[in-house]
């Protein structure tokens, strides 16, 4: 065995004091220079340390700022989806509600109090792989007018890969190349899409890429398509930036980009970096066994989290996209106050509600379920911020956990 000198062991002990002494500095330094440059930049959160600025897309905002900013319930605009206003169809029956048109949904989403819409590629243009190009931009600039004559805005286009005959094994990913052709072309169609509607935000959720069976793809393989694809998507339009949506299964067994910390990591290995962020779901957060107030605070720590996809989910099964609130509320409560302590929306970004309807539903109500989610949210917003930090911060000191829990659970209580 090597014998330690006794000299070795006091430079050590000396490199250990040492690195103590700089992370003291550092904290001093932190609390002294943090809250000045808090005050001076009111919506950097005293203390905290602010990443580098090559995390923060060149682009945003690419949304004009709400003129009502210090309405601090205006502060916060919401998005929904067409799709959001289900049939009522699931794997073991069919459809309880008639098809509405957008006109009608439109309609409810302003009255609802939304000010953005988001979209497939197809809810913009129906049967969009039997149109011509010229069709299709068209019928985008129509929704477009749509939409601009409600007063809202559009969020965000996501291409809708898994419905196609082709896209049966995946699409980016899939072992067949004329379905990687496919899907490739349909993501650059999006992106005109996206740009007649005003928009420069894609979304994608990669559905069906995955596995089935772990034998029929490499990972490795897999992820260099799916680098292949996005850096064409990049170089395609250079104002566009891509959110990609992480969810760990459903439809497949196991998903490639499961969690936002799996998409963070794939940004890195594209060639644009700043222009690849995420859209956190809280279903999709819980579907991964994770808490989705955490999800989305390390999305929001490098300013990452270019959407969020509010909703709620009763433990492991399949995809629920309940009401947001309905399930955990102590869990909506820690995803409003993330979101209001990072200034999430300082940006342009909206709150969207990734929420369906029960099946049990009928068409009259069937838009309660945002509409619901929306006034929880701006509950727990009230109750977020009259929640007495001094005093949680008081019972941190004291290591009074015990105290802090039921604090939360009274001041949630009323
Ligand atoms: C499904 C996803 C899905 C996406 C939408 C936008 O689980 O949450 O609804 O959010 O297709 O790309
Ligand atoms: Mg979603």
């Amino acid at each position: 065995m090597r014998r330690i000198h006794s000299s070795e062991l006091r430079w050590c002990a000396a490199r250990r004091l040492l690195s103590r002494l700089r992370s003291r500095l550092v904290e001093v330094v932190r609390d002294i220079v943090g809250p000045l440059v808090g005050a001076l930049r009111p919506e950097t959160p005293a203390g905290a340390r602010s990443f580098p600025i090559a995390f923060v897309p060149a682009e945003f905002p690419a949304h004009e700022r709400n003129s009502q900013m210090n309405d601090s319930r205006a502060k916060y605009r919401f998005s929904i989806g067409p799709w959001n206003i289900s049939e009522g169809r699931d794997p073991y029956g069919p459809d309880t509600r008639p098809t509405k048109d957008f006109a009608w949904k439109v309609e409810r989403f302003k009255a609802g109090g939304f000010d953005a819409v988001m979209f497939h590629d197809d809810d913009v243009v129906p049967e969009l792989d039997s149109k011509s190009s010229k069709a299709v931009l068209r019928e985008a600039r129509a929704v477009r007018k749509a939409v601009e004559d409600a007063g809202m805005a559009v969020e965000m286009v996501a291409p809708r890969l898994w419905f196609s005959p082709m896209t049966v094994d995946g699409g980016f990913t899939s072992n067949d190349p004329a379905a990687r052709r496919y899907a490739l072309d349909r993501s650059l169609q999006t992106i005109d899409i996206a740009d007649a509607l005003g928009t420069q935000l894609i979304v994608l959720w990669l559905a069906r890429e995955g596995t089935y069976v772990r034998e029929s793809k490499s990972y490795r393989r897999s992820l260099e398509l799916l680098v292949e694809a996005v850096d064409s998507l990049l170089a395609y339009h250079p104002k566009v930036r891509i959110a990609i949506e992480p969810k760990p299964n459903e439809p497949v067994d196991v998903a490639y980009l499961p969690t936002i910390g799996h998409v963070l990591a794939f940004a890195n290995m594209t060639s644009d970096p700043q222009r690849i962020g995420g859209v956190v779901e809280s279903a999709h957060c819980v579907l991964a066994g994770l808490e989705p107030a955490d999800e989305i605070e390390f999305a929001l720590t490098p300013r990452k989290l270019w959407s969020v996809h509010l909703n709620d989910q009763n433990g492991l099964k399949f995809d629920q996209d309940k009401p947001f609130g309905s399930v955990n509320l102590r869990s909506a409560f820690d995803q409003v106050r993330v979101l209001e302590r990072e200034g999430y929306g300082r940006d342009g970004e909206f709150v969207a509600f990734d929420v369906h309807s029960f099946r049990t539903t009928t068409i009259e109500k069937a838009f309660d379920h945002a509409v619901n989610s929306r006034r929880t949210f701006l509950r727990l917003l009230d109750k977020v911020r009259s929640f007495d930090e001094s005093a949680a911060q008081a019972l941190i000191e004291q290591r009074d956990y015990q105290a802090l829990d039921q604090m939360v659970i009274e001041h949630i209580l009323g």
